[in-house]
Parts: C-alpha cells; sequence; structure tokens
C-alpha cells in the first residue's frame, strides 16, 4: 500500500529511506544533510567507497546511526524546462530505487520528493511520477511510504493519489 505521512525522513523505522542525493554522494544540503547529520561520518565513508552514482541511478548503503536500516541513495535530475528527459530520469530513480529495495529484501520503504528541493522540479508533475512508479511496486511492498516535509506536499500527494 502507498501511504501519505509529513515527517523528517531521518525518523522513520521503515527497512529503507531514500536520499535525493547528487553524483558525488558526497552529501549536500536538503535531505541529503539531514539523512548525513543524523547517519553519522560512517554514512559519508560509505558512500566515498562507492564512488558517485550517476543521474537516474541509485545505491545502497547501511543506514547507521539511523532507525532506517539502509538509505537508497538516487540522484534526482535539474530541472531545466521538462526537455532534457526530466520525466524518465526522475522515474528512473523511483523504479532503480524500488528495485535496489527488494534486492535487499525490504519491505518497507520512505521516499522524499526527489528533485522537488534545490533541483526545482515542479512539484506536481514529480508527484504524479513517483505515484505512477510506486503504484507498479505497490504489492512488492508491505509499505510504500511517501513522506512530505510539509503540510502543503501532503496535500498534494494525497490529491494525485485520489485522482490516480
Ligand atoms: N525529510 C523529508 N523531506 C525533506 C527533508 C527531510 N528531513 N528535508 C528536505 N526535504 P532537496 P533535490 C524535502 O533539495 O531537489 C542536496 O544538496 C524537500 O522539501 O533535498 O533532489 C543534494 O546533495 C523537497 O521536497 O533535494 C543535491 O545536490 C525534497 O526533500 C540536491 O540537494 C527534496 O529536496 C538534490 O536536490
Amino acid at each position: 500500500m502507498i501511504k501519505v505521512i509529513q515527517a523528517d525522513i531521518t525518523t522513520l523505522s521503515v527497512d529503507a529511506i531514500v536520499n535525493a542525493a547528487n553524483t558525488t554522494l558526497l552529501g549536500g544540503g536538503g535531505v541529503d544533510g539531514a539523512i548525513h547529520r543524523a547517519a553519522g561520518p560512517e554514512l559519508l565513508a560509505a558512500c566515498r567507497k562507492i564512488g558517485g552514482c550517476p543521474t537516474g541511478e541509485a545505491r545502497i548503503t547501511p543506514g547507521f546511526k539511523l532507525p532506517a536500516k539502509w538509505v537508497i541513495h538516487t540522484v534526482g535530475p535539474v530541472w531545466h524546462g521538462g526537455d532534457r528527459n526530466e520525466p524518465t530520469l526522475l522515474a528512473n530513480c523511483y523504479r532503480n530505487s524500488l528495485e535496489l529495495a527488494l534486492k535487499n529484501g525490504a519491505k518497507t520503504i520512505a521516499f522524499p520528493g526527489i528533485s522537488t528541493g534545490v533541483y526545482g522540479y515542479p512539484k506536481d508533475q514529480a508527484a504524479k511520477i513517483a505515484v505512477i512508479v510506486m503504484r507498479e511496486y505497490e504489492n512488492k511492498f508491505d509499505e510504500i511510504i511517501c513522506c512530505c516535509f510539509s503540510g502543503g506536499d501532503k496535500a498534494l500527494y494525497e490529491k494525485v493519489l485520489a485522482e490516480d
């Protein structure tokens, strides 16, 4: 089932949380910064060993000090207006993250709105893509959580799910 909640993703006791990372995997601001702060320095060391991740792909590390067992790092596209393959790349982020979660036995997974912060992806279009891919995997998980940072984002996901 797909669930929508408003929360700080670093507080969730799920099998896997997804990080909106950049291609270096070496941390940054937004949700990436929050996850690295909460997981502790071992996360950065683990990411360094991976050596980066192309846009649309995903990589997995332990959650270290987080309540979540795994962190799945995916790199969303930077929004350039929509004609640079952004929708496909964003869908790839969700699909590759869910595939990696399945491979590692995760039954519960939480996503932030990949690319919808500093990467500038329009939130309504991004939520529609997220929900389309989540629907494809819904039956393979106990819970797929849309973890919204703001009340406005939560309302948006609820609307998209209701229309879906
Ligand atoms: N819990 C849940 N959601 C959050 C949290 C949190 N603690 N903090 C922010 N969000 P962003 P991007 C939401 O900018 O656009 C980093 O520097 C936020 O409201 O974190 O993919 C990376 O290193 C927004 O909806 O990620 C990259 O360089 C969503 O998370 C770059 O930012 C994503 O916002 C990635 O940009």
